[in-house]
């Protein structure tokens, strides 16, 4: 059966309704970036562009570096944009948009974020990289999909308990990354992270201007859990949608983050833009020589 004209939006050109890009503009290795700004910042490194095409947060461009094709966009902030961004990029590869039917053959994307993150640890230091192998999401994006065969409530279970977690709030759900394309990326210079994706950025994440906290102690608990001796490494706001939605939709997908502050010592990064640049360098670099 076709999907409807309401469910699978497009735009009078064809291209898919906020990307507003079409299956030619996409590469299956992509890069995505919150910032719309950092998406110029990745392909000032490439060999050509082929396209650039924007509309609202979502900024695209294609081209290649080191000769390999490679499409960088941004998601703007939040796991709410993953699931846009995640299921059009999977509608451009799966979808006929002219029969408007799952097509038969199945198309897997190499897809990499290359972050910015709050460390949660005080030993880990300002400006180094992180590699998130596991997940865990604050928000409920997973939770509106078929999904707990991919989650892992031996996690989110004691996880809860620990943070003695609140039923007003959405059961936190656990996913990982992707365990090939993630070891190729991981090196001597990036350690392994236990990431939570927050829902916000503000008293999501304990930060306080001038509203209360729900749980002032939120932060020093999620600091003393410990799942198989791992402990929670970093905050951010999108790795447990991008792997949950990438697992989901048969892709891989690894989160790269870059520690511009550490919630636990107060520090902040003096130079937030020269670390993302390594990262995105170092990123590139690696990319170019993985293979399925
Ligand atoms: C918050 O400032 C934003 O920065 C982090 C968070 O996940 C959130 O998107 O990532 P990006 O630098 O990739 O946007």
């Amino acid at each position: 059966m076709a999907i409807a004209e309401s469910e699978l939006i497009l735009n009078k050109d064809g291209s898919i309704y906020h990307l507003n890009i079409k299956p030619e503009h996409l590469a299956e290795t992509i890069i995505t970036v919150g910032d719309p700004d950092r998406v110029n910042i990745v392909t000032q490194y490439f060999d050509t562009i082929e396209c650039k095409i924007t509309k609202r947060e979502f900024h695209t461009q294609t081209g290649t570096y080191k000769g390999k094709r490679i499409t960088v966009i941004s998601t703007g902030i939040g796991t709410d944009n993953i699931d846009i961004v995640f299921n059009e990029l999977d509608a451009l590869v799966n979808i006929d948009l002219e029969t408007r039917k799952p097509k038969t053959h199945h198309t897997s994307l190499n897809i990499i974020r290359i972050g910015t993150s709050g460390a949660i640890q005080p030993e880990i230091p300002i400006d180094s990289f992180i590699v998130s192998e596991l997940a865990i999401g604050f928000d409920s994006l997973l939770h509106f999909y078929d999904s707990k065969d991919i989650q892992f409530p031996q996690i989110s279970e004691p996880l809860m308990k620990h943070l003695n977690w609140s039923e007003n709030k959405s059961t936190p759900y656990v996913v990982s990354f992707d365990k090939k394309l993630g070891r190729h990326l991981q090196s001597d210079e990036t350690s392994k992270g236990f990431t939570i994706t927050n829902v916000g950025f503000y008293g999501p994440q304990g930060r306080v201007l001038r509203l209360p906290l729900f749980d002032t102690n939120l932060n020093e608990k999620i600091g003393s859990f410990s799942y198989a001796d791992k402990k929670i490494t970093n905050l951010e706001m999108e790795t447990a949608g991008i792997y949950g939605m990438a697992k989901l939709l048969g892709h891989r997908a690894v989160s790269m983050n870059a520690m511009i502050a550490n919630r636990a010592t107060g520090k902040f990064s003096t130079n937030p833009e020269g670390a993302v640049t390594k990262l995105i360098k170092y990123t590139l670099d690696k990319i170019v020589s993985y293979s399925d």
